[in-house]
C-alpha cells in the first residue's frame, strides 16, 4: 500500500487495521473467507477502469476484447465447475443474482414458497421489507419443530394448497444437505417452478460434498465470496435455453449497466481454483471441522440446532448451557476476537435483533489451515467465555490463546 500510505493515509490505516483485525481474531462468521493473493491480483487490477455494458462479442463500448476474454474464460470455468449448460457472471451481488432469477421466470405478484428467514431462510427469499416479499406473494415455509431439519411432507402439502409458481430452497442458517430430488418431486407434482440459491454451500457443491442443485432445479443462483472463496459477487446457473436468454436481459439491461469487470476476472481465477483437488481437500477439511466443532459444544452441554451439522456451519442454541442471548454472546465473544453473528434459531421467542443463537462456521478458519483440533480448543475457548460473562481476567486469557491460534496460521497478506 505504498502509493496509498502517501496519499491517503487515513484510508491506507484503516485497511492496515483491518488486515490486522482479520490477522488477530478468530472468523467463524459462515458467510466469511479468505481469498488467495491471485483473486486479490484479480480483483485490484485495472480492469476496474473498463466500461463493458453488454455481453462477450455484443458490447456498447470498443476496447473490449481483453475483457471479452475475461468474461468468456469466467463462463466456462463456471459451466463446467457446477456442470451447467448456461451461465451469468455479471451479477453484482447475491441479491441482485436473486432479483435477477426471479425476473427471468416470474411476473409481479406470482406466489413463491421459501424459507423462512428466522429459520435459515435469507432476506430475499421474501422478507417483507426486502423487494423480494414486496415484489412477489412469498409463504414461508418452515423446520420441523422436533428434528429442526425441513419439513418436505410440509412443503407438499403447503406447495398443493397454495399452488406457487416458484419454490426456493437455499439458505444463510441451515446445517443440514437440502434434498433437492426431493423438491423437484414437489415441484413437478404442483407445476411449481423450482429455484436454488446455492450461495452458502457452493463450495460444497463445488467439491461434490453437497448435491448439486443444477442437476435438479430450473434455475440456480449463488454468490461467490462464501465458501466457493472468490471475489464479492454473484452468478446465474440454467440448463434452459429460454430461461437462460431471459436472465441475460433481465441482468442487463434490466437491472445492470456495465459489469465490474475486475470481479469478473477475479470470479473466472476462484473457479479455477475450485476446480483443483486442493480444493476438494480444504472443502473436506471444512466440513470435517464444523462436525468436530459442534460435537465439542453439544460434549459442553449445548443444544446444537438439528443435533448436528452436515455442512459448513451450525447455529448454538446460547440459551441452552450460558443462559445468554445471541445478542450477548456475540458481544462478549467478539470482546474476545472470536468473531461471529447472533442468529435466531428456530421457533425462537426472541427478537431477530436479539436471537437466541450465534451462527459458527468453519470456511475462514479452515482456510487458515485450522484442522479438527484447533476446532476443539476453539469450542473450549467459547464455552469458556460464555460461562464466564463478567470475568475479565478469563477474558484476557482467551484473547492470549485465540492470539495463540492465529499466529500458528497466519494469512498471507
Ligand atoms: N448475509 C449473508 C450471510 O451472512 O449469510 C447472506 O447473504
Amino acid at each position: 500500500m505504498k502509493q496509498l500510505l502517501h496519499s491517503d493515509p487515513e484510508i491506507a490505516q484503516l485497511i492496515q487495521s483491518e488486515i490486522d483485525r482479520q490477522q488477530d481474531h478468530l472468523e467463524l462468521i459462515a458467510s466469511e473467507n479468505f481469498v488467495s493473493l491471485s483473486v486479490l491480483e484479480a480483483d485490484g487490477s485495472v480492469l476496474t477502469n473498463k466500461y463493458a455494458e453488454g455481453y462477450p462479442g455484443k458490447r456498447y463500448y470498443g476496447g473490449c476484447v481483453h475483457v471479452d476474454g475475461v468474461e468468456t474464460l469466467a463462463k466456462e470455468r463456471l459451466k463446467a465447475l457446477f456442470d451447467v449448460k448456461y451461465v451469468n457472471v455479471q451479477p453484482h451481488s447475491g441479491s441482485t443474482a436473486n432479483m435477477g432469477a426471479y425476473r427471468a421466470i416470474l411476473e409481479p405478484k406470482d406466489k413463491v414458497l421459501g424459507l423462512a428467514l428466522d429459520q435459515g431462510g435469507h432476506l430475499t427469499h421474501g422478507h417483507p421489507l426486502n423487494f423480494s416479499g414486496i415484489d412477489y406473494e412469498f409463504h414461508p415455509y418452515f423446520v420441523d419443530k422436533e428434528t429442526e431439519q425441513i419439513d418436505y411432507v410440509a412443503i407438499r402439502l403447503q406447495a398443493l394448497e397454495i399452488r406457487p409458481k416458484l419454490i426456493v430452497a437455499g439458505a444463510s442458517a441451515y446445517s443440514r444437505i437440502i434434498d433437492f430430488a426431493k423438491i423437484r418431486e414437489i415441484c413437478d407434482l404442483t407445476g411449481a417452478l423450482f429455484m436454488v440459491d446455492m450461495a452458502h454451500i457452493a463450495g460444497l457443491v463445488a467439491a461434490q460434498l453437497h448435491p448439486n442443485p443444477c442437476h435438479w432445479a430450473d434455475i440456480v443462483t449463488s454468490t461467490t465470496h462464501k465458501t466457493l472463496r472468490g471475489p464479492r459477487g454473484g452468478i446465474i446457473m440454467t440448463n434452459d435455453e429460454a430461461i437462460a436468454k431471459n436472465v441475460d436481459r433481465v441482468i442487463f439491461p434490466g437491472i445492470q449497466g456495465g459489469p465490474l469487470m475486475h470481479i469478473i476476472a477475479a470470479k473466472a481465477v476462484a473457479f479455477h481454483e475450485a476446480s483443483t483437488e486442493d480444493f476438494r481437500n480444504y472443502q473436506k477439511q471444512v466440513v470435517a471441522n464444523a462436525r468436530a466443532f459442534a460435537e465439542r459444544l453439544i460434549e459442553h452441554g449445548y443444544h446444537v440446532v438439528s443435533g448436528g451439522t452436515d455442512n459448513h456451519l451450525f447455529l448454538l442454541d446460547c440459551m441452552s448451557k450460558a443462559h445468554l442471548t445471541g445478542k450477548k454472546a456475540e458481544q462478549l465473544l467478539d470482546s474476545v476476537h472470536i468473531t461471529c453473528n447472533k442468529n435466531t434459531i428456530p421457533y425462537d421467542t426472541q427478537k431477530p435483533f436479539i436471537a437466541s443463537g450465534i451462527r459458527l462456521g468453519t470456511p475462514a478458519m479452515t482456510t487458515r489451515g485450522f484442522k479438527e483440533a484447533d476446532f476443539v480448543w476453539v469450542a473450549d475457548l467459547i464455552d469458556r467465555c460464555l460461562s464466564h460473562p463478567d470475568d475479565a481476567d478469563v477474558h484476557e486469557q482467551i484473547k492470549n490463546h485465540v492470539l495463540e491460534l492465529t499466529k500458528k496460521h497466519p494469512l498471507p497478506y
